[in-house]
């Protein structure tokens, strides 16, 4: 739709009041700033237990300037589905938005989530990634990448992510998508496009902790823009309408692994890497191939 960076400055409403509570750098509340604030006007915001449900702040100090409702920590898309059944029945035009973070999402929020999809209720889930349960400490997520230290893999994760998007598109989603806080125009696009669609939507986001990630602050952008050019994220589209993949501009180039840069270009930056084997190298370079392999096959 061809968002362009100064857009991203002309919301129709500013997301944040001054004084959220979210660390420097968090991947996540950018994200929110700008995928929110772009559809702010008519958006109702879901959120289950995370940082999100922390940093929005409490009482008279909430920092949110739009319509937010707190839920448990595996109900956000039952939670969802009720607000639009009911501001259907009250003839309003609204984006119902779940805001849900990956635990809340592949791990205890899969079952409403795909019965959600199941019941091609109309509202948009956002998945931000920041491949851990951060707020509770940093505990491993069914999105946290292979070789990753968290602190219930002190050695290193050793499973392969979920990829919920792939989920969701066997689960016959209307829309399905990824997105990455390196590419925020890309982000704010792919949102617009989602709530055009009547039907279940799904992106997930990649979305720097720089707390889990262990990575100086100043460097939350630049870790998740190396998560793109090394392949470690593919950023793509996927419509029920279709049935293809449209693979997002920033990515196109690394369709092509020869394009990419070497995984240790991403993995050295974080602290969360820090004596990570090469065997463990080796099965994240797999599991990325395998992501784009899957992806590939709707070209
Ligand atoms: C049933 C239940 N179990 C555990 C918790 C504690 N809890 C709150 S938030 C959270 C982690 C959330 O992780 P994620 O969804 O990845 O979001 P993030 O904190 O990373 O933003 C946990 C375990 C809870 N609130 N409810």
């Amino acid at each position: 739709m061809g968002t362009k960076l100064k857009d991203l400055m002309n919301n129709p409403k500013e997301v944040f009041y001054k004084g959220h509570f979210a660390c420097a750098g968090c991947g996540s509340a950018l994200a929110l700033r700008h995928a929110i604030g772009a559809i702010a006007d008519k958006v109702i915001l879901v959120v289950p237990a995370s940082c999100t449900s922390v940093y929005q702040g409490s009482g008279k100090g909430v920092s949110f300037n739009v319509p937010t409702i707190n839920t448990a920590f595996a109900s956000s898309d039952s939670v969802a589905s009720g607000i639009k059944a009911a501001m259907e029945i009250k003839g309003k035009d609204v984006h119902v938005v779940v805001w849900a973070g990956d635990g809340g999402t592949a791990d205890i929020g899969i079952a409403t989530l795909i019965g959600a999809c199941d019941r091609e209720e109309d509202i948009l889930h956002i998945m931000y990634s920041n491949n851990v349960y951060s707020n509770t400490g940093g505990q491993r997520s069914g999105d946290t990448p292979i070789g990753a230290r968290t602190s219930t893999t002190p050695d290193g994760n050793t499973t392969a992510r979920k990829m919920v998007p792939f989920i969701m598109m066997a689960d016959n989603a209307k829309y399905v998508a990824t997105a990455s806080v390196a590419h925020l125009t890309d982000l704010v696009d792919k949102v617009k496009k989602a709530v055009s669609l009547k039907g279940f939507k799904f992106i997930q986001i990649d979305a720097t902790c720089p707390v889990a990630w262990k990575v100086d602050f100043s460097n939350s952008i630049e870790v998740a823009r190396l998560a793109v050019q090394t392949g470690i994220w593919p950023l793509f589209e996927w419509e029920r309408d279709t049935g293809k993949v449209i693979i997002s501009r920033p990515s196109q180039k690394y369709l092509d692994k020869e394009n990419r840069k070497p995984i240790k270009e991403w993995t050295e930056i974080q602290g969360r890497f820090r004596g990570v084997t090469e065997k463990q190298l080796k099965a994240l370079d797999a599991d990325t191939d395998r992501q784009w392999n899957f992806i590939k096959k709707f070209l």
